[in-house]
């Protein structure tokens, strides 16, 4: 097993906390991601274990999203096989069995807040320097039919609408409001709140909750199912145009500069 999460189960509560340990930022590489799945596989396979919170061992940062530069100067068959990884990554969150819960300790831009929207319910610390949304226009990219499905599907059409055309980051309050979040607790209680909340979800019984997740779930993870080979073929031709590269060159450089 790999060093970039880690992996609490408590057989007696039937929890299960990872923690997200990849600095500076906990992006979402391929190592990453790879060592996500064969967690998720783990737990999803262990019947002792009924719910999964996910949050980040790091200060200040949930995730800051897909590591860019696993999409930056790289061939056409690595930036295919990383597609398919976040691909992966979503398939294996939005359509677990386990009751999963997203204790968002931090910044949670485009990668890290569809993370935490495929989760079931979301706790954000209430801090006001803390921002979560689907920003990718703001880098020149585009989020996928699939993230904006996730995303529409949890704050509704006209709220996606502004969200992803603006690529809006949202403060904690704002994203409460729209419903992006759906509790903010102070900063040092959002993983003890998130194991609270589980108790909640484990007293209804699992058979009826996961017929009824996958009632609501299953047309949307269907429609990526069958569409799995042309949106790698999409990602790849859009990720590999020299315009699209210049973009992410300078979105990098901007994030250089800011801290200058
Ligand atoms: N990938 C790779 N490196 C990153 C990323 C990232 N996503 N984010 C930050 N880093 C790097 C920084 O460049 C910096 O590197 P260095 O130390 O070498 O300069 C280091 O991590 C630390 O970053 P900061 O100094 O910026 O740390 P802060 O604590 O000040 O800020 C933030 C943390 C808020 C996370 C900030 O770094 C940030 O906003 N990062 C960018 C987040 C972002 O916009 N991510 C979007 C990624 S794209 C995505 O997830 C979905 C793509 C959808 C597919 C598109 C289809 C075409």
């Amino acid at each position: 097993s790999g060093t970039k999460i880690k992996v609490d189960l408590d057989s007696n509560t039937g929890i299960a906390v990872m923690r997200f340990q990849s600095p500076p930022v906990n992006s979402l590489s391929l190592d990453f991601l790879t060592e996500f799945a064969i967690n998720m596989e783990k737990l999803e396979m262990d019947k002792s274990c009924r719910g999964l919170i996910v949050t980040s061992a790091l200060p200040k940062i949930f995730s800051a999203g897909l590591d860019i530069l696993e999409m930056y100067g790289k061939s056409p068959e690595h930036c295919g096989e990383f597609w398919k990884a976040v691909q992966e990554m979503w398939l294996k969150l939005y359509s677990s069995n386990m009751v999963t819960v997203a204790a968002v300790n931090g910044s949670s831009p485009a990668g890290g807040c569809l993370m935490a929207l495929t989760c079931d319910y979301r706790i954000m610390a209430d801090n006001p320097r803390y921002a979560i949304g689907l920003n990718e226009t703001q880098l020149g990219i585009v989020a996928p039919f699939w993230f904006k499905d996730t995303m529409a599907k949890t704050v509704g059409h006209r709220t996606t609408e502004l969200a992803l055309q603006l690529g809006l980051l949202y403060s904690p309050q704002d994203a409460l409001r729209i419903g992006l979040v759906d509790q903010l607790v102070p900063e040092e209680e959002v993983v003890s709140t998130a194991t609270e909340t589980m108790a909640k979800w484990f007293a209804i019984p699992d058979h009826a909750r996961q017929i009824t997740k996958s009632m609501m779930r299953k047309p949307t993870i269907d429609n990526l199912v069958s569409k799995r080979e042309s949106d790698i073929k999409n990602f790849v031709s859009f990720i590999t145009r020299d315009s699209i590269q210049k973009s992410l060159r300078m979105y990098m450089e901007s994030l250089r500069k800011r801290k200058a």
